[in-house]
Parts: C-alpha cells; structure tokens; sequence
C-alpha cells in the first residue's frame, strides 16, 4: 500500500451510484465512471486519493489485508465475512434492503425439516439457531429464487427491495431477519498510520449522511 495515499475499494452498481455524492461531499470525486471505463483503478480530482473497483463480496477482503485502506460493503457482505481486520464506524443509510426469508406462495403444509437455500450462509445459520430451528443449509452464488421452484429448496434467504423479483417467480416474503444497509469499513493499521487524513474524509461522510436524513 503506498505510504501517502488513500485506497477506497467500492463496488460498481448501486453502491458507486449511492456513494458517489456521498464522496462528493468530502470533496473526493472520481476522474472517470467505472460504468464508462475498463480500468479497475481509478483516480479521484485528489492527488492522494483513489478508487478500486472490486466485486461487491471482495470489499472487505481487500480492506482486511490493507490493500484498501477503506471501502464501502454492504452489511450483509460484511457479516458473511465475518468482519476481520477492520473497523465499521460509519453506517452510510445507502443501497437499503431487507434480509428476508421467502417462501413458495402456493406451499400447502410445511415441510418439517426445512431446506434453505442462501448465499448468507452465516446469516441464516444463525437466525434459524436462534430460533432454535433446525434447517438444512444449501449454499448457493446466484438466482436463489429458482431453488425452490425446482425443488431444490422449501425456503429461500435473500435481500428484498421491492419484492418484485419474489413475486416474479411465485414466492413471497415470510420472516423479516434484518435490515441492511451499507457501511464505512476502515482497515485497522490505515486508522492509526494515516489517522488525519482518514478522519477527515470520515467526518465528511458522516455530514453528507445527516444532512441527507434531515433533507427527508
Ligand atoms: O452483482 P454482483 O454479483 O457483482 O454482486 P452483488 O450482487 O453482491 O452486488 P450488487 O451491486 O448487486 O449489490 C451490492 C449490495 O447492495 C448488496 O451487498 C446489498 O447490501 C445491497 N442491496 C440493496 C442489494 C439490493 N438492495 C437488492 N435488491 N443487493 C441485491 N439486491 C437483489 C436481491 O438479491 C434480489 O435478487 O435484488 C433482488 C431483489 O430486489 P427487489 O427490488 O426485486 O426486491
Ligand atoms: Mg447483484
């Protein structure tokens, strides 16, 4: 990690497009869109600044190890991951959502041990444990709403905005597990090696973050 410079590893899609005016209020923008451009590195009007754009799911990672001195993850990313190797102190209120479980909308009787089909593994374990339910996991990547159309699964875990994709394939939202919204996570040694700088940019975000919730 070069000495003087901030790394902020985000994702493209609807966490750029929330976090950019966020930024934009730290005074960090971005000299190209990651949408218009193939570089995966990206320069900010800040000499000292830049972006990584990085999967959704790799945020943290590239935090933990300090190859990003900060970036911006989405709760239930971060709660898969497990949270190593940095801190979480700021929630931005961005790319908000549900974590939900969803059933079929024509089940007739439940079945009693249930499949569960997820890419939150962690999450779900532990809202069916501390339900004291007894579930069979099936870990999935992608399209969780097909399993239980093929009978790959009796329920689903997932994030619901709108519903509509729920609705799209015959399910509906049946147990609400917890919000989610996307954070501020910061590498451990980044906080204390480039501590100024860091708090800077933080306290920018967390004005744009107040000011936006009192513009509602
Ligand atoms: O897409 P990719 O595989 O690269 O990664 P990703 O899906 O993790 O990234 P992205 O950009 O899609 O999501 C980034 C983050 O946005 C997630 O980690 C969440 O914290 C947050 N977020 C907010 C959402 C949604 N809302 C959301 N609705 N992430 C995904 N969805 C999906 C959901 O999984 C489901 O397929 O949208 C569908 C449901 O939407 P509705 O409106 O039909 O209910
Ligand atoms: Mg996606």
């Amino acid at each position: 990690m070069n000495d003087k410079k901030i790394t902020i590893a985000l994702s493209k899609g609807r966490i750029f497009k929330d976090t950019l005016p966020l930024f934009k209020h730290a005074d960090i923008e971005p000299v190209e869109h990651p949408e218009k451009t193939r570089k995966l590195i990206i320069e900010t009007n800040q000499a000292d600044v830049r972006f990584l754009i990085v999967r959704a799911t790799d945020v943290p990672t590239y935090v933990q190890y300090g190859a990003a001195d900060m970036g911006v993850s989405g709760k239930d990313v971060i709660i898969e991951h497990g949270g190593d190797g940095y801190y979480e102190p700021l929630d931005l209120k961005i790319a908000n959502c549900r974590l939900m479980v969803a059933s079929p909308i024509d089940e007739i009787d439940e079945p009693k041990k249930l499949r569960i089909a997820t890419k939150y593994v962690n999450s779900a374990k532990k809202y069916f444990a501390e339900k004291g339910q007894q579930v069979e996991i099936i870990k999935l990547y992608g399209s969780m709403e097909l399993a239980p159309l093929i009978n790959l699964s009796d329920r689903i875990v997932d994030l619901v905005e709108t519903g509509n994709t729920l609705k799209a394939n015959g399910l509906k939202p049946t147990e609400h597990i917890r919000n989610i919204s996307s954070r501020l996570i910061i590498n451990r040694a980044s906080m204390k090696m480039k501590h100024q700088k860091i708090k800077e940019i933080m306290n920018a975000l967390e004005e744009a973050v107040t000011n936006k919730s009192q513009q509602k």
